[in-house]
C-alpha cells in the first residue's frame, strides 16, 4: 500500500480523501493556502504544508508548491481532488516526472479527455452513442460548415474543444446566424482556453443529465457502478444529485455501462472516471468524459457500497480490481444536496464565521463536510461547504429523510442555501421524478416573477 499521500485540494473532499487515506493506514500530508489554515482536514493530518496565499492561481494550482510539499514530506503520491489540478494534463505528468505517483488516469488519457473533439472521436471508436455531430472540428469555410449543420438538422450547437462542464458553447437555430456564432465561439475560446478548435453537434433540447460511474485498474479490468442523475442544475452548477436515475431501467442500465466498461478497457483507462451523457427519448449520448472523483460520487457509494476514494487509492498502488460486474448490487436509492454558502434566493456567495452549525443524523444520513462552529468561510474559494447525502431503500423514503436532514441542519452565521434545497425537496416535479436540464431554471424563474415557483 502506499504509505503517504499529498492531498493537493481543501474543504470538504480534502477531508474525505483523508478519511479514505487514514482508513488504509496511508499517512496524509495536507496543504493549504494562508487562508486555510484553520481547515478541518488540517488539523487531522499527520503533515500540513502552507503551499501559498489565499488566490488559487498561487496555491491549489501552483504545480511547484504541491510537487516541492511532496518532497519535503518524502510523500509517495498526490491525490488532486476535483476542481483545481485533477484534470490538468501538464500536472499530473510533472507529477509522475517528480517520481510520484499521480492518483489519476495516465497524463496521456486526461489530455485525450481534455479535448472534446479527440474525446468525442475515440468514444465513437470504442462503440459510445454519441450526439450526431460533425466528427471533427469545424474549418473556416461556411459553406462547408453550412453543410454540416443541414446534414445534423438545426438547431445545432458550437462548442469549443478546449471547453467542457458549460464553457464555450453557442446554440444556432437557424443557417443565418451559423457563422457569426462559428465565428465568436472560437474567438471566446481562444481567449479562454488558448484553443480556438471548435465542433458541432445536434442540440437536443430536452435532454436529462446522465453520467455512469467506472472503475478501471490499468490491468485489463474495469467495471462500472450505474449511473448518477445530474440533471437538476443552475448556471451548469449541479444542485441535487441521485442514484438511480429515475426510470432507467436496469436492461438500459446494462447495456449502457457495458458499453463504457469495454471503452475503458480500449482506451486502457485507469482509476475512477465518469461518462457524462445527454439522455433523450430514452437514448444515451455521449458528451464528456470526467477523469477525476466528482463532487457527486457518494449517491453511488451509497447505492453500491463501495468507497470510490479508496478504490482511487488501492488502483494507484498497483492492486488489481477486487471486485467484478456481478459483485456490484444496487441498493436502494440516494439523493445528495449540495450545501453552499450563498443567499437562497439572489445565490450571492456569503462567506463568513460560522457560529453555530448542526449537522443532521439517523439511519442512511451521511454529511460529507469540513465545516465547524467557529470556522471562517474565506471568500477565495467555491461556496460549497458540505454536502448532505441520504439513503434509503427507494427514491420516497429518500425523499422523506433528505427532507428530515434538512430541517434538522442549523449553519448561522452565514447564509446557505438549505432553504432552497427544502423547496426543490417539495416540489411535486422534483418528487415525480425524471426531470430535464432546464427544469429547475424554469422553476426559479416562476418564483422570480409570480412568486409561485419553488413553493
Ligand atoms: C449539450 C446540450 C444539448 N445538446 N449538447 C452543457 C455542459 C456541457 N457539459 C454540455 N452541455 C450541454 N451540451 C448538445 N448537443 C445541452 C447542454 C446543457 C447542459 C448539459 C448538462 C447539464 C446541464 C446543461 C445545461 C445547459 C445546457
Amino acid at each position: 500500500m502506499l504509505d503517504k499521500v499529498v492531498i493537493a485540494n481543501r474543504g470538504e473532499i480534502a477531508l474525505r480523501i483523508l478519511r479514505a487515506c487514514h482508513a488504509l493506514g496511508i499517512r496524509t500530508v495536507a496543504v493549504h493556502s494562508t487562508v486555510d489554515r484553520n481547515l478541518k482536514h488540517v488539523a487531522m493530518a499527520d503533515e500540513s504544508v502552507c503551499i501559498g496565499p489565499a488566490p488559487s492561481a498561487d496555491s491549489y494550482l501552483n504545480m511547484a508548491s504541491l510537487i516541492a510539499a511532496a518532497e519535503v514530506t518524502d510523500a509517495q503520491a498526490i491525490h488532486p481532488g476535483y476542481g483545481f489540478l485533477s484534470e490538468n494534463a501538464d500536472f499530473a505528468e510533472r507529477v509522475e516526472q517528480s517520481g510520484f505517483i499521480f492518483i489519476g488516469p495516465k497524463p496521456d488519457t486526461i489530455r485525450l479527455m481534455g479535448d472534446k473533439v479527440e474525446a468525442i472521436r475515440a468514444m465513437k471508436e470504442a462503440g459510445v452513442p454519441c450526439v450526431p455531430g460533425s466528427g471533427g472540428p469545424l474549418d473556416d469555410d461556411n459553406a462547408t460548415n453550412i453543410g454540416i449543420a443541414r446534414e445534423i438538422g438545426y438547431p445545432v450547437i458550437v462548442k469549443a474543444a478546449g471547453g467542457g462542464g458549460g464553457r464555450g458553447m453557442r446554440v444556432v437555430h437557424t443557417e443565418a446566424h451559423l457563422a457569426n456564432a462559428i465565428a465568436t465561439t472560437k474567438q471566446e475560446a481562444k481567449a479562454a482556453f488558448g484553443n480556438d478548435m471548435v465542433y458541432m453537434e445536434k442540440f437536443l433540447e430536452n435532454p436529462r443529465h446522465i453520467e455512469i460511474q467506472v472503475l478501471a485498474d490499468g490491468q485489463g479490468n474495469a467495471i462500472h457502478l450505474g449511473e448518477r442523475d445530474c440533471s437538476m442544475q443552475r448556471r451548469h452548477q449541479k444542485v441535487v444529485e441521485e442514484a438511480p436515475a429515475p426510470g432507467i431501467t436496469p436492461e438500459q442500465r446494462a447495456a449502457i455501462g457495458k458499453v463504457c466498461v469495454e471503452a475503458c478497457i480500449r482506451i486502457d483507462y485507469r482509476g475512477a472516471g465518469t461518462f457524462e451523457f445527454l439522455y433523450e427519448d430514452g437514448r444515451f449520448y455521449f458528451i464528456e468524459m470526467n477523469t477525476r472523483i466528482q463532487v457527486e460520487h457518494p449517491v453511488t457509494e451509497m447505492i453500491t457500497g463501495i468507497d470510490l476514494v479508496r478504490e482511487q487509492l488501492m488502483i494507484a498502488a498497483g492492486h488489481k480490481l477486487s471486485f467484478t460486474q456481478d459483485d456490484i448490487v444496487l441498493q436502494g436509492h440516494a439523493i445528495e444536496c449540495r450545501i453552499n454558502a450563498e443567499d437562497p434566493d439572489t445565490f450571492m456567495p456569503s462567506p463568513g464565521l460560522i457560529q453555530h452549525f448542526h449537522a443532521p443524523g439517523g439511519p442512511g444520513v451521511r454529511v460529507d463536510s469540513h465545516i465547524y462552529e467557529g470556522y471562517r468561510v474565506p471568500a477565495n474559494y467555491d461556496s460549497m461547504i458540505g454536502k448532505l447525502i441520504v439513503h434509503g431503500a427507494d427514491r420516497e423514503q429518500a425523499i422523506c429523510r433528505m427532507r428530515v436532514a434538512l430541517s434538522e441542519m442549523v449553519v448561522d452565521g452565514i447564509r446557505t442555501n438549505v432553504a432552497l434545497q427544502q423547496r426543490i425537496l417539495a416540489d411535486i416535479g422534483f418528487q415525480q421524478g425524471g426531470q430535464n436540464i432546464h427544469y429547475l431554471e424554469k422553476r426559479l424563474a416562476e418564483r422570480k416573477d409570480k412568486a409561485i415557483g419553488l413553493g
